[in-house]
């Protein structure tokens, strides 16, 4: 077979399963949004990506992760629909078996969506039959215009063994056969092109309207106005006199909520209508407790100030905020529900599926406020961050208590209960790491020599920070100037003024926490409960 109609019947199997996936989004934007094939094919990989690729995709495309991921699906599915093409022609119907192959993958994916409905799974099976159907009648046309482009005239000769009808062809038949292949040519072209337009319309259009219907950005951002960030009954703590230093490029004190990092699983930002969500506590409790959203307004809420960081945070990253919240002390519900003897965990869980385990014990500390958190620095929940509720703790990595879009905390057991991340191999528990960060200078800057201000953060999350101190090349650590923190729940800033000398410098930091721990300067990955390590830059003086 020529290389030219391998690489017509690759294009077949594209445009192929590219008009099965732009059917599939046309109906599932009818339906439902959770029942995209995209979307659930997205997720079920988010769902089966092992943590290390998870922490690969993490550490060199940060938040852009996602877009990586379906870049990734992307070629995937390019590769297997160009195969299929291929397939279709030399070795029919395996090009169809092995779109049915994948479709079923698809269908299983679709099946392992939270809150699942058999119906979601006529997206995706039509999307097949319409990939199939394509495939069949593209592959059909191609075939008719090969054998007139490639057909003898009735009277040639035959033709010497191995050699291939276009091998022995003068220019003169040449171009008398592909007049004669024209029409069939044209048919094939035509409907080609046809089907690659529609489906780059129709898909590309759906899955926008998809994303915007989905988020139902619209209908929620309309209930979001309805409701009122309200005055917390307990008011955050004041931010001491001098606790934001005045050195260029140190990370805000208080994180914007627009900068402030995003961590999640969801592909699809969950469209909550605050009118109908409810929380429910459930499980060992001897009460089970219900409350809406209003409901949860109208309760006196306190308000303060935590560091939030994620346990995929590497040494020096950025996965880290400091954000004012506003909500609900969650002992207090707890203790409306009343929590049976034995048990030991709350296992807290998104409407999108993603779970959290955290201890009993650090949710009830009447000195700890870990809040069902309604607002963040002022304003009710971004959606990204999960409006209208979610759980901040304290002192604990998001990853076992900062569940986003929070609907339901079941009480029960560790031994009884897993969470999402634990099944992935983190540890089921995830008591933050002292840490410190060196803002500035930034690694590879080129300084000029004299009085250089290094300064970063620090942290130990519901203990604090007593002190930090800088090295260069090694040298002695030096005591850098502590800025006063907000309070033992959140970072503090600190500087250290640097008598840089001409030449190649390294900077290291490492932080000691209220109860005298020294940040430990062993290197330790992020799995499976967190990295270790100093942070270090290497600067330019001259
Ligand atoms: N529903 C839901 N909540 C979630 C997660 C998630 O994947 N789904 N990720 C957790 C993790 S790992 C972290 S670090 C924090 C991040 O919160 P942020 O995105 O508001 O910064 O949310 C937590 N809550
Ligand atoms: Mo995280």
């Amino acid at each position: 077979m020529p290389r030219r109609t391998q690489g017509w019947a690759a294009l077949v199997g594209l445009v192929s399963v590219a008009g099965g996936f732009a059917l599939a989004e046309l109906l599932s934007l009818m339906l439902a949004p959770s029942s995209s094939t995209v979307y659930a094919v997205g997720s079920f990989a988010v769902d089966i990506t092992p943590s290390w690729a998870k922490d690969a995709a993490i550490a060199l495309f940060g938040t852009n992760d996602k877009i990586f991921l379906f870049v990734v699906l992307g070629l995937i599915f390019a590769a297997i629909a160009a195969l299929a093409g291929r397939l279709e022609l030399t070795r029919p119907p395996w090009g169809s078996a092995l779109l049915i192959v994948f479709g079923a993958l698809a269908v299983y994916a679709v099946a392992t969506r939270e809150q699942f409905v058999v119906l979601w799974l006529l997206p995706t099976v039509l999307g097949l039959l319409a990939a199939i159907v394509l495939l069949r009648m593209l592959t059909a046309r191609l075939r008719t215009w090969v054998v007139a482009a490639t057909a003898p005239e009735p009277s040639a000769p035959t033709a010497p063994a191995g050699a291939t009808p276009e091998a022995r062809m003068t220019p003169a038949q040449e171009s008398v056969l592909t007049q004669r292949a024209a029409p069939s040519r044209r048919g094939f072209l035509t409907l080609l092109a046809g089907t690659a337009a529609g489906a780059v319309v129709v898909g590309a259009g759906a899955r926008l309207a998809n994303n915007a219907a989905n988020a139902a950005t619209a209908a929620v951002e309309r209930v979001r106005e309805i409701f009122r960030l309200p005055q917390p009954a307990t008011a955050a703590p004041p931010v001491p006199a001098g606790a934001a230093l005045e050195v260029e490029g140190v990370s805000d004190l208080v994180t914007p909520n627009e900068e402030f990092y995003r961590i999640d699983t969801a592909l699809q930002v969950p469209a909550v209508d605050p009118e109908t969500w409810r929380l429910r506590i459930v499980g060992m409790v001897e009460e089970e407790v219900e409350i809406s959203f209003a409901e949860l307004l109208d309760l006196p809420l306190t308000e303060t100030t935590i560091t939030l960081m994620c346990v995929s945070n590497p040494v020096g990253g950025d996965l880290i905020g400091n954000a004012v919240w506003l909500g609900y002390p969650i002992r207090e519900l707890l203790a409306r529900a009343r929590p049976l003897a034995g048990a030991d965990m709350v296992l807290s869980r998104s409407v999108d599926g993603f779970t959290a385990s955290t201890p009993l014990e650090i949710l009830e500390d009447p000195d700890r406020d870990c809040l069902l958190a309604v607002g963040m620095n002022g304003e009710l929940l971004p959606p990204e961050h999960g409006f209208p509720v979610r759980m901040v703790v304290p002192g604990l990595y998001g990853y076992v208590s900062a569940t986003k879009w929070v609907t339901e905390l079941r009480v029960t057991t560790f031994e009884e209960d897993t969470a999402y991340w634990t099944d992935r191999g983190w540890s089921a528990m995830g008591p933050i790491k002292i840490g410190s960060r060196i803002d500035v200078p930034t690694s590879g800057s080129r300084l000029a020599a004299g009085t250089v201000p290094v300064a970063g953060v620090a942290w130990a999350q519901h203990t604090g920070i007593s002190g930090v101190e800088v090295r260069i090349d090694e040298g002695e650590w030096q005591a850098a100037t502590l800025a006063p923190a907000i309070s033992e729940d959140t970072w503090v800033q600190w500087v250290h003024q640097w008598q840089a000398e001409p030449g190649t410098h390294q900077i290291e930091v490492r932080a000691i926490d209220a109860t005298g721990e020294v940040q430990s300067g062993q290197n330790v990955q992020v799995v499976p409960d967190g990295a270790e390590g100093w942070h270090a830059v290497r600067v330019n003086v001259s």
